[in-house]
């Protein structure tokens, strides 16, 4: 790993690695970042401080003033040089990622891939910037509008997908003409170092201002500079709904724009005209996938009485052919939750579930003979839907709940606070479009036949409710990185006024 870290431009492991931009070294405390993985110290990291967070913002608004006069499409050129030079680094980076993270191999080298596409998607994209044309009520008048760059995007990424995420905000941010601040996890610091490195040496190469892209890493005061900060046009915030929402009125204070990517409590329905070789797997991985910590995981299963037992079973089968061990071998399907209070949380959950009439069929210990924050995947059926299944619990928890009625099933689906992702299986065309209408699910990713995670970065992502109502990545998410002006242009020799008004003088 030590030479990976070197070829990502990490050194100094034991001296500490500075984690803002190159000029200065980090002002504030000193952090370690441990792998999950064998619960060892990877490296030492510097906090950045509140004067270092000031440096950064000046030098990203004096680097906005220019890179705002590139044209689109030579932006673009130098995110293609980006999404190359991630190419280069992908086994390397998918590593660490892996490594700091926690998450197998497969999975590392899977986000890594997602830079890499969302690279490709904002290359396409910064030719076509598009805005509409309308015909104006006046005589010889041109109405049209066109997008702007915001200016300062600040970027508060999770630990769960430590680069990706990131780079869904970025590659598009810059395609758009903003310079983004990114404030990565204090859980996983050395992967968004190693991406900065990455993307700094591309911005060198251009002669492109370093302050295009700036990494700070920092606690939650580093968070709340940034959205209290009416220099940063854009939060975009991922992470905890309680994170989010503390973000959100902050920003909202100032009149700021926010987008937020937060909790999810996603649903699978399984209904009696299922296709169970479609289903099973897709709640297997979705439910155990990332050890349960990504935002889509799916967390309830609503299984029509019919099945319930059935599929329980094939779940427990399932589940214990799974392979939970050390994410850098490739044999492993599980890897660790990311550190202790995440298996305290883990734990939490489960006495709660189960002092509340939850039964569990499958798991729920620690698996101490690998290291500390190794758990097994765990299924309990609860008989309705208690408290703690409306909470979003970053673990490989499953909770199934059986339902009579296709009725039953949506509502019990869409009485949880969040709404990030939503999935039903069914070969039934009736029952596919209804969970698909208006009078179905609530969520901003609904599937048919595909589980709940593991969405692709073309289309827009996001959810609704407490879920915070952002999208990015794909579609026409990009447009909440620029600012929309109409333009309406008079070409005559009069001035008609609007709404047929007349002056007399
Ligand atoms: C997240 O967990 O924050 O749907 C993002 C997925 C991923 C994105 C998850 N592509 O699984």
């Amino acid at each position: 790993m030590k030479d990976r870290l070197a070829r990502l431009g990490i050194k100094d492991i034991n001296s500490g690695i500075s984690t803002v931009l190159y000029h200065w070294n980090g002002q504030g405390e000193l952090i370690d970042s441990f792998s999950p993985t064998n619960d060892s110290r990877i490296a030492s990291v510097n906090l950045g401080s509140a004067d270092d967070f000031e440096k950064i913002l000046s030098i990203a608004q004096s680097a906005f003033l220019e890179w705002r006069t590139v044209p689109a499409p030579k932006r673009g050129e130098i995110v293609r040089q980006m999404g190359d030079s991630f190419r280069v680094h992908k086994e390397d980076l998918g590593h660490l990622v892996s490594y700091e993270m926690g998450k197998s191999l497969q999975e590392g080298l899977g986000e890594v891939q997602e830079i890499i596409d969302i690279c490709d998607f904002a290359v396409g994209l910064s030719r076509q910037l598009y805005g509409l044309t309308m015909h104006s009520e006046r005589p010889q008048h041109r109405m049209y509008e066109q997008w702007h760059p915001l200016g300062i995007v600040g970027i508060i990424s999770a630990f769960n997908f430590p680069v990706a995420v990131w780079s869904w905000n970025a590659m598009l941010a810059w395609v758009c003409g903003d310079v983004c601040v990114w404030k990565p996890s204090e859980k996983a610091p050395l992967s968004a170092i190693a991406c900065q490195n990455i993307i700094a040496k591309v911005l060198k190469d251009n002669n492109v201002s370093e302050g295009v892209s700036s990494l700070i890493v920092g606690d939650r005061n580093i968070g709340e500079l940034m959205s209290k900060d009416a220099r940063v046009a854009l939060v975009s915030a991922t992470g905890s709904t309680r994170m989010g929402k503390a973000v959100a009125q902050n920003v909202a204070a100032r009149l700021g724009k926010s987008l937020l990517e937060l909790g999810g409590n996603n649903a699978i329905i399984v209904t009696e005209n299922a296709d169970l070789k479609l289903a099973v797997p897709a709640i297997v991985f979705g439910a155990v996938g990332t050890a349960g910590q990504r935002c889509t995981s799916t967390r309830r299963l609503i299984v029509h009485n019919s099945l319930k037992d059935r599929l329980v079973e094939s779940l427990v089968s399932a589940y214990g052919q799974m392979k939970i061990g050390d994410p850098l071998n490739k044999e492993n399907h599980i890897g660790p939750l990311i550190d202790e209070a995440a298996v305290e949380m883990y734990l939490n959950a489960i006495t709660s579930a189960l002092n509340n009439g939850g039964e569990l069929k499958y798991g729920g210990n620690l698996l101490t003979n690998l290291g500390k924050c190794y758990v097994e995947p765990t299924i309990i059926e609860v008989k309705e839907q208690i408290e703690v299944v409306c909470n979003e619990t970053f673990a490989p928890i499953l909770y199934v709940m059986a339902y009579e009625t296709l009725e039953e099933a949506i509502t019990l689906q869409n009485a949880v606070p969040q709404g990030l992702s939503s999935a039903i299986f069914t070969n039934n065309m009736q029952e596919s479009e209804w969970f698909l209408s208006n009078a179905g699910s609530d969520c901003g990713i609904a599937n048919v036949n595909i589980g709940t995670s593991g969405a692709e970065i073309g289309g827009a992502f996001g959810g609704e409710k407490e879920t915070g109502g952002g999208r990015e990545s794909g579609s026409d998410a990009w447009k909440a990185y620029m600012r929309r002006q109409t333009n309406t242009i008079n070409y005559g020799k009069s001035l008609p006024l609007a709404q047929g008004i007349k002056f007399d003088f």
